[in-house]
């Protein structure tokens, strides 16, 4: 049992249509595992490390699951191949259907091959911590130990700029 917290991206279509129709499916489809989801509003961002794809739809949920951090992570990667994704094809960092990161669980702090908590690149991406302060500012990350709402301040106000489109409900 334990606090999850989960970002969904994506710039491809999908057979569920447009990345945002994708993410709004996939955050229902996600939400299957726990219990009183909490879900941000959807962001269009810029890419991130490989700028020749077209901008993300980006967005956060936050629930409480009976799954083990472990389990979780194979149901996320079992709703990506659902979505279409295809971890054989393309670039690193490249265009996808639908990605789905665990970024924290509760307070664990974990370093295996299968799973890495929280995640690593997570304190460095306005995508993710824009999404994510938005509906859970005062959670605290194990590693830092501030809360998300700090992590975001760090930020320059260039990054955060790249991440404010807010889409329609
Ligand atoms: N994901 C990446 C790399 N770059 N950029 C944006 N804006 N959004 C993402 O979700 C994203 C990215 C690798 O997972
Ligand atoms: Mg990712
Ligand atoms: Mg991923």
């Amino acid at each position: 049992m334990g606090l999850a917290s989960i970002a969904l991206g994506g710039n491809l279509h999908s057979a569920f249509g447009q990345p945002e129709e994708t993410v709004r499916a996939a955050m229902r489809r996600v939400a299957e595992f726990g219990t009183d989801a909490k879900m941000s509003s959807l962001y269009r961002t810029r890419p991130v490390g490989y700028a020749e794809q077209p901008w993300f739809v980006n967005a956060v949920m936050q629930m409480e699951t009976r799954l083990s951090a472990g389990e979780l992570m194979r149901e996320l990667l079992r709703v990506e191949a659902e979505f279409g994704r295809d971890r054989s094809a393309g670039v690193g960092n490249g265009p996808r259907t639908l990605d789905l990161d665990l970024l924290l669980y509760g307070g664990e702090v974990v370093d295996t091959a299968e799973l890495t908590l929280p995640h690593p690149r997570m304190v460095e991406r306005a995508f993710v911590l824009v999404p994510l302060a938005e509906i859970a500012p005062g959670v605290i990350h194990p590693v830092t130990g501030t809360s998300i709402g700090a992590l975001l301040a760090r930020l320059s106000e260039g990054e955060r700029a790249e991440c404010a489109m807010v889409l329609d409900a």
